[in-house]
């Protein structure tokens, strides 16, 4: 290096501020969301359950994750066959952390069904299971047969009208009449 930019440079680095390099890129996310603990069911109707639970964040409570996953099984999910329980499709959007979320999950077969969702971040940091809930959906039941049907009330006497005797109720049916059949 010629003299003159040997000096530059020294002069350079005996300034104030020497050696800040502001262009390094941030370090990198290496934090997950927070896992939800907060996942319950808000109802189950026909073959539709529908789930809240509360928006974790991209760096564990803070800020805002970028995905969830939320799957469902027949079997208890753990870790151990998180990824062979289905997955739910369309899932929302993340909200910022400590907002509610609701997400309904339809075409359900008849059963007991387990769910459970993760969140991760921009970069794919994925949060671990949430609690897991159970669910059950009783599918598209006709209504049943109608077994108990019984006449609650006949034909409509006329009322007795005031003043008239206990036996002088008006009425309007006709004197019976009786069909001999000759032999
Ligand atoms: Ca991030
Ligand atoms: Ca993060």
């Amino acid at each position: 290096m010629p003299r003159t930019f040997q000096f530059i440079f020294l002069l350079a680095c005996l300034l104030p501020g020497c050696g800040d390099d502001t262009s390094q890129p941030p370090p990198p996310d290496v934090t997950p969301p927070a896992a939800i603990e907060s996942l319950r069911l808000v109802s189950s109707v026909s073959d539709t359950v529908t789930l809240r639970w509360t928006a974790p964040g991209d760096d564990g409570g803070d800020g805002q994750a970028s995905k969830y996953e939320v799957r469902y099984s027949v079997e208890l999910i753990s870790n151990a066959n998180w990824d062979s329980a289905a997955v739910a499709v369309s899932p929302p959007a993340p909200k910022r952390a400590g907002q509610g979320e609701t997400f309904g999950i339809a075409d359900l077969a008849p059963g007991i069904w387990y769910l459970a969702l993760k969140a991760a971040d921009e970069v794919s940091n994925w949060s671990a299971i949430s609690n897991v809930i159970a669910a059950t959906v009783v599918g598209d039941v006709p209504p049943s047969a109608v077994t108990d049907l019984e006449v609650v009330s006949g034909m409509s006497r006329p009322p007795l009208k005031v003043g008239d005797g206990p036996r002088t109720r008006t009425s309007t049916r006709q004197p019976s009449r009786c069909l001999h059949l000759g032999v």
